[in-house]
């Protein structure tokens, strides 16, 4: 048997959290899903080299290069993982798929639409293998609620509600734009709250119950005016602080979001419920490995939501880490969706979500903006296959 490993060689464009936290996947990968593919840490990306070569240093990765252009162009990479702000994918991804590398992006994929069409447009046309980085899928417990709607046990659905909570921009002394304030400078960020946390909320619904037709929306910015931090000037604030919409999917159900960066003394409380005919589940992400589950045909005098410890063999992906009972975090989330897409290079499958399926979050979330701005209730378009 040929234990030779192919070499996947990555090219890592920014050197922010995401990039921690995908270099992190990179390493850790193959020690826990074996694959024939070994992900090779090639080249960093960063604009400061200084800053760069440190990170390279303590990730490993063996080049360095301040041009992400010289990046995506090298014959030693084979795949481009886009950690950059906001503004900076829909180039370099498109870049990446005409020099035929393969195109990991954080999310959201694009600013809006227009962008995320022509990034879908060319990464199909270059036909190389895809996916956008929306990690909490593979959260166990997320996963496994999933597997229960997908098995029928919930029947018909008849409620999703979704909490993305957060208080990090209260202070209106924070200053907008730059490293690790860039979300709040909607030339960088395209939107706030709606791009940044309802994507999520909105790619995991989407994907538990299927396509979003309709919504209606309000959005607020608290802080109307902040220092910019490149500029050093006092400047509008452009972006969504909160976000609440509603929203009808295409099998009946009835959506409730919202999102916020004002929710004193919330760190990052995503939060969903489901509600179906037979059964109702909810997760939230800071109890992230258990699931609540409640099934109405449990013997009437026992019934009640359990709390399902999602962290046994025959959970999903739990059989690749510790004993049944010990828990996994956030991290792993990343490896997961690394190691499927390690698994689909193999298969030769889609890696979900694809950009195409991304772009669907997307088209929602230009549509909430949209109402936000109309008042009124607007089509998203949405085609869910996924
Ligand atoms: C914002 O604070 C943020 O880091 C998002 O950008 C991430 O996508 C989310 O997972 C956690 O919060």
């Amino acid at each position: 048997m040929n234990h030779v490993k192919k070499e996947l060689r990555i090219a890592m464009i920014g050197y922010g959290f995401m990039g921690k936290a995908h270099s992190n996947a990179y390493k850790k990968v193959g020690h826990f899903f074996p694959s024939q593919y070994q992900p090779v840490l090639q080249v960093l990306c960063a604009r400061d080299p200084a800053r760069a070569k440190a990170f390279a240093d303590t990730w490993g990765y063996k080049h360095v290069v301040t041009d992400w252009r010289e990046a995506v162009m090298r014959d030693d990479v084979d795949a481009v993982d886009i950690c950059t702000p906001n503004n900076l994918h829909c180039e370099i991804a498109i870049a990446a798929a005409n020099a035929g590398k393969m195109v990991l992006c954080e999310k959201p994929l694009s600013m809006d639409n227009s962008d995320g069409e022509r990034m879908v447009v060319a990464i199909e046309k270059a036909g190389v293998a895809n996916t956008v980085w929306y990690n909490y899928r593979r959260i166990p417990a997320v996963t496994l609620a999933k597997q229960i709607i997908d098995e029928g046990r919930l029947g018909k659905i008849f409620h999703v509600r979704a909490q993305f909570l957060q208080d990090w921009t209260i202070s209106p002394e924070l200053p907008q734009g730059g490293e690790g304030l860039w979300r709040l400078d909607a030339s960088a960020a395209g939107s706030g709250v709606t791009g940044d946390l309802l994507a999520h909320c909105i790619d995991t619904a989407q994907w538990l119950n299927g396509g979003i037709s309709r919504v209606v929306a309000r959005t607020e910015t608290f802080v109307k005016k902040r220092k910019h931090t490149l500029t050093g000037n006092v400047e509008d604030v452009g972006i969504d602080d909160a976000c609440e919409f509603l929203c009808d999917f295409t099998n009946g159900s009835l959506g409730n979001f919202e999102s916020t960066r004002y929710a004193r003394g919330h760190k990052a409380k995503f939060f969903f419920e489901i509600n179906g005919e037979n059964a109702s589940m909810s997760w939230d992400l800071q109890d992230l490995h258990r699931l609540e589950f409640f099934d109405h045909s449990d013997e009437s005098r026992l019934r009640g939501w359990r709390s399902i410890h999602v962290t046994d063999g025959d959970h999903p992906y739990m059989k690749n880490w510790w004993v049944p009972g010990l828990t996994i975090g956030y991290e792993h989330s990343f490896i997961h969706h690394l190691a499927d897409f390690l698994k689909s290079l193999e298969d030769g499958t889609a890696a979900h979500p694809t950009f195409r399926e991304a772009l669907e979050t997307g088209k929602v979330c230009d549509a909430v903006l949209k109402s936000a701005k109309s008042g009124q209730w607007e089509a998203t378009g949405v085609k869910w296959s996924g």
